[in-house]
């Protein structure tokens, strides 16, 4: 039997690799959490239901385009198995009108050594989307004797986590980002939340943004669980909806970091980088001025690359300053046509999840 689980950074020579699918998607309907993250202008905002197929099958061909640059490479790459998305849900606690999709998978698996767990995320309509990877825990169950498979503790998601009337149509930008500084985000604290995509794993660190999606009781969670780790709190002053890490603070290889010019990181929260000789690095300013329409990340999905190994690295086809940066960096720059897959919830790096990356657990920040 073979080993099939291994990753514990996001530069190590990668392996084997899971890509998300749009199928089914849906636009899902608001709730408590995810009307924070819609901004007020988007053409998104009161509108739910599936998404154009046309829009579903073009954003599969950006995945088929990234499959084949990695199977290329010799990478195996795995597929989730979708569900019906539109289906209502509901558990003891809340209903919701319908679920979202099986993209991006970086929100839902983290993979830590052997060991994937599903989040604990706190969007109800992202409550059930594990269950399109259970296929492929269950094949990595049977082919590898050591694979831990894992589901995090189950939010409850009842009205209790969330802050109420903390989204107001007339907030301006000017508060958002006064409520970032404050750290005062939607979710409360009355449980773990997190998305798998606010984690950033570097050997024995793991660093965690705390944000619209992630809270401090998820990052108390994970220093018990994991006490063998140092977990670090971030947070990013710059940046009025917070949410995942990876459009933020992006590792390149080990002492090299891109980092997002609107969003530093806060006061002290550089030190352990520099103390032991990381360079962070402004990320070069993306090639459009807005994201595809549907879409409800920034356009600095430019930066949410797939590192393959420490000198090469997938950057979307059409993030210019994003590759020609990349090629300064001393990188290998591949580019892979993937901008209209954003709108299914982001770039190069959400639309994967890593399964296997050559490598071991090391010290960084020793
Ligand atoms: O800049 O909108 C997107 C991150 C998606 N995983 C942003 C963050």
């Amino acid at each position: 039997m073979a080993k099939i689980v291994n990753s514990w950074n996001d530069w190590d020579p990668l392996k084997r690799v899971i890509v998300g699918r749009c199928d089914n998607s849906m636009i899902p309907p608001e709730e408590p959490a995810t009307s924070e993250k819609v901004p007020v202008d988007s053409e998104m905002r009161g509108m739910w239901g599936l998404r154009p197929l046309r829009t579903v099958e073009r954003g599969n061909e950006c995945l088929e385009n990234l499959v084949k640059a990695v199977e290329e490479r010799g990478v195996v790459v795995d597929r989730p198995t979708p569900l019906q998305w539109n289906q209502a849900i509901g558990t003891p606690d809340f209903r919701n009108d319908s679920m979202m999709t099986c993209m991006p998978p970086r929100d839902i698996l983290l993979t830590v050594g052997n060991e994937i767990m599903a989040s604990a995320n706190s969007f109800r309509c992202r409550y059930f989307e594990y269950l399109a990877y259970w296929p492929l825990m269950k094949q990595y169950f049977d082919e590898d004797p050591e694979f831990l498979w894992t589901q995090a503790p189950r939010p409850r998601l009842t009205d209790a986590s969330y802050k109420h009337n903390y989204y107001d149509e007339k907030i301006t930008l000017e508060e958002r980002l006064v409520r970032t500084a404050n750290k005062d985000f939607v979710t409360t604290e009355v449980e773990p939340m997190w998305d798998a995509a606010d984690l950033m794993r570097m050997g024995k660190d793991i660093f965690i943004q705390h944000g619209l999606t992630t809270n401090r009781t998820a990052m108390e969670w994970f220093q018990r669980y994991y006490p063998e780790y140092r977990i670090h709190a971030m947070n990013f002053p710059g940046d009025p909806y917070p949410i995942h890490i990876d459009a933020t603070f992006v590792p390149l290889r080990p002492g090299l970091i891109i980092n997002n010019p609107h969003r530093h990181p806060a006061e002290g929260q550089r030190d352990i980088f520099e103390a032991n000789d990381w360079q962070i690095v402004d990320a070069a300013q993306p090639a459009h001025d807005e994201p595809p329409a549907l879409c409800y990340s920034s356009v600095w999905l430019s930066m949410n690359c797939l590192v393959l190994d420490p000198s090469t690295v997938i950057v979307e086809a059409s993030e210019v300053n994003q590759q020609e940066q990349m090629d300064q960096l001393g990188m290998n720059v591949i580019p892979v046509d993937l901008r209209d897959a954003y709108p299914f919830g982001g770039g190069l790096h959400c639309s994967t999840a890593d399964v296997y990356r050559e490598g071991e657990c090391l010290d960084y920040f020793p």
